[in-house]
């Protein structure tokens, strides 16, 4: 099929045997403002090229997208029409490049802005100069949920750097931003029912570094660039483990740290009240059942509510091993059922499936193994016997912060060693989770927790090639089902991204793995 630099690979691409769209100054943009700006500016980052205005609009060659209403151009002129049309699925789009004209028709607001990325990853530069090969293409997403998530407690990650990821994520058709707000190293969302969490416990990171806070007004702008790229953020608090900052703050809520058997990772042990700069986990945990701890999460996942826009609040749940079985199988479900009673979706980390008693709808997030080990496979099903469904993050295959290769200088291994990019690739969704099927996975998300990783530039050589693995898992139709969706396939389409990847910025590392186009 396609040897087309599209990823992830659409569900429908039909060659249109010698058709060149020629891309030059004159061509004007006609339809959706939005989705005209966005490619307007795609445009201009990819080729240098200020489309002219069209009658009507703006005069020519300044930074303003030259728009005009469908079937104003100039007849003879090349024009590219971008409108949501209401047909198909949601998300979907269909674009089609003529000799004269190209059309992007999406389903919604989103599936435009979607077919505008595909139509980006198929500008090219040749000898007469910039075009548009010709090409008919149908896609629409296989899952609704489509994540990545970002840590921003092991290190902090400032505004410019989380919305320059989401753009990253957004341009591979990504829809969720996950942001991993808070762990033992620090606390990372202002509330103003708890102050002193950010006053007293946000001001440091893994290896002594400065920490950081967003402001309740920094959280609005990560929500609005978001949405201007059709992602939704889902926050986490995460809780009862991973808690030791909050002990900084407010003391009476947090139980002493649970050193027996603990493994250090070779950093220091924490300690009761004073700021914890290692990377061992499991040892930290709220005091369970306490009036003050209830009262606690009530008033962070309130705020936390107001505060988010769309419909999922995440509450962690993950190693808890400082906290007994029962108490951790009663906090769990408590606190699902906080949130559902504040009129959002829970979701925790397989976990806390466990507990017999989550609020119904409970949404489970699978990290374990692509193979399953020690039943977390039988805790990411009890979220379906819930009434919930789960979203897959298996960690040997989607955990971007592991080494893409055992000499790689950032990332952890403890995911069965480096996961090459192949690896990467190389999973289907529905073969994770004995006995769940496709209806009940609301998705897939790409996590990287950041103990290794301090800025943009280091986000960037972990997470690529291989978040374009996890938006082709997340998109696209099932590995080995369609020609094209095959690992040869992927690491020449993902090669022939490298100058658009430039172009943007991206500092992706030149994987052995893939061919790229130079
Ligand atoms: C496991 S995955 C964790 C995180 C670590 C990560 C490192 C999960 C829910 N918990 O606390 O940062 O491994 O890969």
């Amino acid at each position: 099929m396609t040897s087309l630099p599209l990823v992830p690979l659409p569900s429908s691409v039909t060659p249109a045997k010698g058709v060149t769209f020629a891309l030059t100054h004159t061509v004007s943009v006609t339809g959706d403002p939005d989705a005209a700006g966005v490619l307007h500016r795609l445009i201009l980052t990819r080729t240098g090229l200020h489309l002219t205005a069209s009658p009507g609009s703006a005069e020519p060659g300044i930074a303003e997208p030259g728009f005009a209403e469908p079937g104003t151009a100039e007849p003879g002129r090349a024009v590219i029409d971008v409108t949501v049309d209401g047909d198909g699925p949601p998300e979907s789009y269909r674009l089609t490049v003529a000799d004269n004209r190209v059309t992007v028709r999406g389903a919604d607001a989103a599936g435009l802005f979607y077919g505008v990325q595909t139509l980006s990853q198929l500008i090219t530069g040749s000898p007469e100069g910039w075009v548009i090969p010709g090409v008919d293409i149908d896609d629409a997403p296989r899952f609704a949920y489509r994540g990545v998530m970002l840590d921003v407690a092991r290190h902090f990650h400032d505004v410019a750097t989380v919305t320059a990821y989401l753009e990253r994520a957004a341009s591979l058709k990504f829809n969720v931003l996950h942001l991993h707000l808070s762990d033992d190293q620090g606390w990372r969302l202002a509330l103003t029912r708890r102050p002193e969490l950010t006053a007293r416990a946000a001001a440091s990171a893994v290896g002594g570094g400065a920490g950081g806070f967003f402001t309740s007004d920094d959280y609005r702008a990560i929500i609005a660039h978001a949405a201007a790229n059709h992602m939704t953020v889902v926050p986490e608090f995460d809780m009862p483990g991973h808690t030791h900052a909050v002990g900084l703050a407010y003391p009476e809520v947090a139980a002493p740290p649970a050193l027996d058997g603990w493994d250090a990772a070779g950093g220091p042990s924490p300690v009761a009240g004073e700021t914890y700069t290692g990377m061992g986990v499991g040892f930290s945990s709220l005091r369970i059942g306490a009036p003050e701890t209830d009262a606690f999460v009530d008033d962070i996942l309130t705020e936390l509510a107001e505060l988010t826009p769309g419909p999922y609040l995440h509450f962690g749940g993950d190693e808890a091993h400082g906290t007994p079985a029962a108490d951790f199988a009663a906090f769990v479900a408590r606190t699902s059922r906080v949130i559902a009673d504040l009129g959002k979706t829970p979701i925790a980390w397989h976990e806390a499936g466990v507990a017999a008693d989550l609020a119904p709808g409970t949404i489970g997030q699978y990290w374990g193994l692509v193979s399953p080990t020690d039943g977390a496979d039988e805790r990411a099903r009890a979220f379906v016997a819930g009434g919930g469904r789960v979203i897959l993050s298996p960690a040997d295959a989607v955990y971007l912060d592991m080494k893409p290769a055992a000499d790689s200088p950032l990332g952890l291994t403890w995911a069965n060693g480096p996961t090459s990019l192949e690896r990467a690739y190389s999973w289907e969704p529905c073969e994770i989770v004995p006995g769940i099927s496709e209806d009940d996975i609301l998705g897939v998300e790409a996590p990287l927790w950041t103990e290794t990783v301090r800025d943009l530039d280091d986000i960037d050589a972990l997470a690529f090639p291989r978040v374009a693995a996890a938006a082709e898992a997340a998109w696209s139709v099932p590995a080995g089902t369609a020609a094209g969706r095959t690992w040869e396939s992927f690491r020449k389409r993902v090669g022939g991204l490298g100058p658009l990847w430039t172009t943007l910025g991206i500092r992706f590392p030149a994987s052995p793995e893939v061919s790229w186009t130079l």
